[in-house]
């Protein structure tokens, strides 16, 4: 049944607040046919990773979806049959007065982060009371198991994966302006904060002994390489290790960067999720907390994604990402043992992906939920 939604979105920092939240609205649109309005305060985070969003007007409509700019004051407007508050953004006072005005409640839903941990399960779809008013919204967490929410993934995407060949490869590197694939090349993508160790990386890859292609899209963290090299130039190299910079991408164009390269290092949250549907060995580079709260997190993923590999193998994994992530320094003969571990990875990969895709998709959850309450 099509049901109006609206979603909130506040964009703390970078692309991940908006990345997932876009995901979620072409999806609820285009495969569920509901109807959605995205509230966004930050259309030029937006603008990033879906160019045709102008970042100047009130209300536009982008692939079916409504989206209107959330103003620090918000003018009222008539509450949808579900809402979506993202991360905890908290919804404008005048919404939530309206929603009280309502005779059938709507279904409030607190999208939270995603998290391997294992009290995920426990909290996942609790109802939670207002404190003062008679409304309550449910908590829905994401997640890798049963019993959570699931991850946001398209009805087409892994079939779109799989038929991305060597001629749909060619397509793609063409579009983008990148060079064509080199036999021994090893080519890796580069999207992570600015805390983790990339001039330590770039030392290990130029001493190579195989051409390295890094390909990392535009950021802080490029910037901080060429000014490392010096350099002004989008193409630099440095012995075996060419860096290509190149302009951020349109978001399922990234997921084709993804899907043409060997190993790829993601950060936060979509981007983390996408690499694993790209199933090519992937670094991860988590979003970092206060006190530290990050590492349970990363812990708790490796302890899910690593129990059926070989223990050479969730060994290597696992020091390359903690020292990725800057428990220890990284070091050649690190990075070259996890490289090692490239195609046991990529089929381990896959059988993860299968594994995912025994739960129902983030999306599906979020509306069967949404249509047993209403
Ligand atoms: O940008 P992020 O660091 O976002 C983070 C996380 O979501 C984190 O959990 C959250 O607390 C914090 O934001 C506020 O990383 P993430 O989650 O990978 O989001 C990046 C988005 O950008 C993702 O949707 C993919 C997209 N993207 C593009 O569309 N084009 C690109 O070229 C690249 C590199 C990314």
């Amino acid at each position: 049944m099509q049901r109006r939604w609206d979603i909130f979105c506040r964009v703390v920092d970078n692309f991940g607040d908006i990345g997932v939240c876009w995901r979620l609205a072409r999806q609820l649109t285009h495969e569920h046919h509901q109807s959605v309005r995205l509230w966004i305060d930050d259309l030029a985070s937006f603008a990033c990773i879906t160019p045709t969003v102008d970042p100047n007007i009130q209300y536009q409509v982008i692939h079916g979806v409504e989206i209107g700019r959330w103003q620090e004051v918000f003018i009222a407007v008539e509450p949808a049959e579900v809402v979506i508050e993202a991360f905890a953004c908290e919804l404008p006072e005048v919404y939530v007065a309206a929603l009280l005005q309502k005779i059938k409640q709507p279904v409030w839903i607190n999208l939270e982060y995603l998290s391997a941990e294992p009290w995920v399960t426990q909290y996942h779809a609790l109802p939670s009371p207002h404190p003062r008013l008679s409304l309550t919204k449910t908590f829905f967490f994401p997640g890798f198991v049963q019993g959570t929410g699931g991850l946001l993934r398209e009805r087409d995407l892994i079939g779109q994966r799989e038929a991305f060949g060597m001629a749909v490869e060619h397509a793609f590197l063409q579009r983008q302006d990148l060079p064509e694939r080199n036999s021994d090349e090893i080519r890796i993508s580069l999207f992570c904060y600015d805390t983790a160790p990339v001039e330590k990386l770039i030392q290990i890859l130029s001493e190579s002994t195989v051409p390295v292609l890094l390909v990392v899209p535009k950021g802080k963290v490029a910037e901080s390489i060429m000014a490392f090299f010096a350099c002004e130039s989008a193409l630099m190299t440095h012995g075996q290790l060419t860096v290509q910079v190149i302009p951020f991408m349109e978001q399922t164009d990234y997921d084709r960067l993804l899907w043409s390269c060997d190993v790829n290092f993601v950060r936060g949250e979509d981007s983390f999720v996408r690499a694993q549907w790209g199933m090519n060995p992937f670094v991860w580079n988590i979003y970092p907390q206060t006190e530290s709260a990050h590492w349970k997190k990363l812990d708790a993923f490796l302890e899910l994604y690593t129990v059926d590999m070989s223990m050479e193998m969730a060994a290597a994994v696992r020091e390359m990402w903690h020292c990725w992530n800057g428990r220890s320094e990284v070091n050649s003969a690190i990075w070259m043992n996890f490289l090692s571990f490239r195609k046991p990875l990529a089929y381990h990969n896959k059988n993860w992906v299968k594994q995912l895709l025994k739960q129902n998709d983030l999306t599906s959850s979020l509306v069967q939920f949404a249509e047993n309450r209403l």
